[in-house]
């Protein structure tokens, strides 16, 4: 993830999984933040849509529930 339309990609296709509530994606610290219904999406989803893009996605069991790295 290099570029605002790095971001912006991620951004859209996480925003329209079934279940998430909010999706931030922030290129300086490569992250992403998702707010999301565990009870109809998982973190599993959010890795296999961010590889799918092209990125690599590792999670970080924090307060945040997923994270993409790239
Ligand atoms: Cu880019």
């Amino acid at each position: 993830m290099h570029c605002q339309n790095c971001v912006n990609k991620l951004t859209d296709k996480l925003s329209f999984l079934k279940g998430v509530e909010d999706c931030k994606v922030t290129l300086k610290d490569k992250t992403v933040t998702i707010k999301y219904d565990p009870a109809k999406v998982q973190e599993k989803t959010f890795v296999e849509t961010i590889e799918k893009l092209g990125y690599t996605a590792t999670k970080q069991p924090a307060a945040s529930p997923a994270k993409g790295k790239s």
